[in-house]
């Protein structure tokens, strides 16, 4: 009993499990005010990243190293340099651009199907829910052909970087499957 609770005590409070995260998206997605809106708790402004920004965000008894890759058309060949070791993907889109969603789902089943992105589990941030042409996270589901994965965990969270809204909520589902294996 003794030893059953020390062992639970240690893995709730004393041992911080590492995960790498790698976050990409479309340009303009918000993944780099996402990035700092965990870390500093604060909205900054941004430009657009070209290269990439790595903060370790701590959550729970989770210790997240998030990569934030620049989304633009040109340097989004440079996405597979970050695959190694990515244990969570989070794909960032901008729910408001309508236009361009057809183009985000190619980019996110193009790197899904990189053998290095195998065992990842999706979070897909629905971000920009503020804007009045948003997309629902059900129809975002519908657009990104989420529903024709096999063999993912996967999650759609709504979220509004500029107010911090849903990004915690996409942490605790990212930590609690992270914990189920
Ligand atoms: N209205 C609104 N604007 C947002 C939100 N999140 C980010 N933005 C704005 O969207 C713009 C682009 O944000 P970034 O974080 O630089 O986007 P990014 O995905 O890092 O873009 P790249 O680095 O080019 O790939 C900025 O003007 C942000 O202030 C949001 O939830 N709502
Ligand atoms: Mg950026």
């Amino acid at each position: 009993m003794g030893i059953l609770f020390s062992r639970l005590f240690y893995r709730l409070y004393i041992c911080k499990r590492d995960i790498r995260i790698l976050m990409v998206g479309l340009d303009a997605a918000g993944k780099t005010t996402i990035l700092y809106k965990l870390k500093l708790g604060e909205v900054v402004s941004t430009l657009p990243t070209i290269g990439f920004n790595v903060e370790r965000v701590d959550y729970k008894n989770i210790s997240f190293t998030v990569w934030d890759v620049g989304g633009q058309t040109k340097i989004r060949s440079l996405w597979k340099y970050y695959f190694q070791f990515t244990q969570a993907l989070i794909f960032v889109v901008d729910s408001s651009d309508h236009e361009r969603i057809e183009t985000a789902a190619e980019e996110l089943h193009m790197m899904l199907a990189e053998d290095e992105m195998r065992d990842a589990i999706l979070l897909v941030l629905a971000n920009k829910q503020d804007l009045p042409k948003a997309m629902s996270t059900q129809e975002l589901t519908d657009r990104l052909g989420l529903h024709k994965m096999r063999g993912r965990q996967w999650f759609v969270q709504g979220a509004c970087a500029v107010q911090g809204s849903g990004l915690y909520e996409g942490l605790d589902w990212l930590s609690d499957q992270l914990s189920k294996r």
